[in-house]
């Protein structure tokens, strides 16, 4: 195949070829390309970076290595175990956290032993997803915002994802304008609901924090056989910017009753047992830190980062999938793959406008439940 004698070229950048005894595609991630490399006793993960996505490979393996470096540091501190903490980079022969290989970016990463979900109605195991979101801001308190480079600029920047929207309307480089004009009536009418994030954080009502961007549940890295959470990996995205998204992306995909693909709308819906163990676990590790803002802000995030999610992808769909770019399967069965994830996204919109009291009793039954002291975190 054609990729294995590409990947044998990224391979020798790191290790003696003629040793490998398999390699694969591996995981379902929608952004790069991502292979299981395994020899005799080791297992390696490599990764072509996806330069549509990130116009600055350089500048996203600068922020992994300090990231990173900065958690297995900080967890040997505390005297814990840092093995599976984080995300661990091998260097290439030439001592660089990145290869270049025909032009293009590629990254190698251990092989953690563990295990990551697409999916799951485990209450254990999404409580645990919970508390490594929450762990990761802890981990991160003390890291200088500054020290990171803005890898994509207003990543989760709603009201700038709703101009870029109506820019793709304006243009239908697709030619599809036309057939999704329910989905945009839909978003258009919520217009007025997306800056109530943004406009906490310029006003500063709430902190820019590092945070993960990106806490979708088969970025959480699991202990095998165990229902532990040992780390969130993908962390191309971390950069500054609202706690509060981290919890509503891993709410978002992990709690709904339905997959983020499903075509079937009427299964998308919202799993409030789900919602309830993310929260504790989330608050369970953040109620030291968190700021009695970003507690009132917590709904929103859920509600807000769901609407711009199902923005994002149907822009991607009127442009012609260029960012959520299509498998050679999806253009045979799936062709309109980011349309059904658009609509499936703003299904759950109206799920949790609908639930919107009963998913803010959940929140505030919480904080009662673990002992957080409000007059602390004002
Ligand atoms: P993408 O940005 O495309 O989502 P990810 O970095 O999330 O790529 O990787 C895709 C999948 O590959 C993950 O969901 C996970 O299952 C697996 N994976 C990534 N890095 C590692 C690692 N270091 N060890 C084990 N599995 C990994
Ligand atoms: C992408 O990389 P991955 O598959 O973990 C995307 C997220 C979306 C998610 C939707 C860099 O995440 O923002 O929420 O797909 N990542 C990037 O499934 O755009
Ligand atoms: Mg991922």
């Amino acid at each position: 195949m054609d990729y294995k004698r590409q990947l044998y070229k990224v391979i020798k950048e790191y290790f003696n070829p003629n040793k490998v005894v398999s390699i694969r595609p591996y995981g379902g991630g929608l952004i790069n390309s991502t292979f299981l490399v395994e020899f005799p006793d080791t297992r390696y993960i490599l990764q072509k970076v996806n330069e549509y996505v990130f116009a600055s490979p350089i500048g996203v393996m600068y922020n992994i290595g300090l990231i990173t470096n900065y958690i297995r540091k900080k967890v040997i501190y505390e005297g814990k175990n840092y093995r599976n903490a984080t995300l661990t980079l091998i260097q290439t022969i030439c001592g660089e956290n990145f290869a270049i290989v025909d032009e293009e970016y590629w990254r190698c990463y251990t092989c953690i032993d563990g295990i990551t979900y697409d999916s799951t109605t485990d209450i254990e195991i999404f409580y645990e997803a919970g508390r490594a979101v929450g762990q990761f801001q802890q981990l991160l308190e003390g890291f200088h915002t500054r020290l990171l480079t803005d890898n994509i600029k207003n990543f989760h920047n709603t009201p700038y994802r709703y101009e870029k929207f109506q820019e793709s309307i304006k243009l239908d480089l697709a030619k599809r304008v036309k057939e999704c004009q329910e989905e945009i009536a839909f978003i258009k009418e919520r217009a007025d609901k997306m800056n109530k994030i943004t406009k906490a954080l310029e006003e500063e009502k709430i902190p820019k924090r590092v945070v993960h961007n990106d806490t979708k549940l088969n970025n959480i890295m699991f202990a095998k056989g165990q229902k532990h959470a040992m780390c969130l990996i993908d962390l191309d995205t971390v950069m500054k910017g609202s706690l509060v998204y981290d919890y509503g992306d891993a709410l978002r995909l992990g709690a709904s009753n339905a997959k983020e693909d499903e075509i079937d709308l009427a299964k998308v819906s919202i799993n409030f047992d789900l919602v309830e163990a993310f929260t504790k676990g989330f608050l369970e590790e953040t109620k030291d830190i968190i700021k009695e803002a970003e507690i009132q802000l917590l709904f929103d995030g859920y509600y807000i980062i769901t609407l711009e999610l199902g923005m994002r992808f149907l822009t991607d769909f009127l442009d012609g999938d260029k960012y959520f770019a299509l498998t050679i399967e999806q253009k045979k069965h799936r062709p309109k793959i980011n349309l059904e994830r658009a609509k499936n996204q703003l299904k759950l919109v109206l799920e949790i406008e609908k639930n919107q009291t009963k998913l803010k009793n959940i929140i505030k039954e919480t904080l009662i439940k673990i002992g957080y002291e409000r007059e602390k975190n004002e």
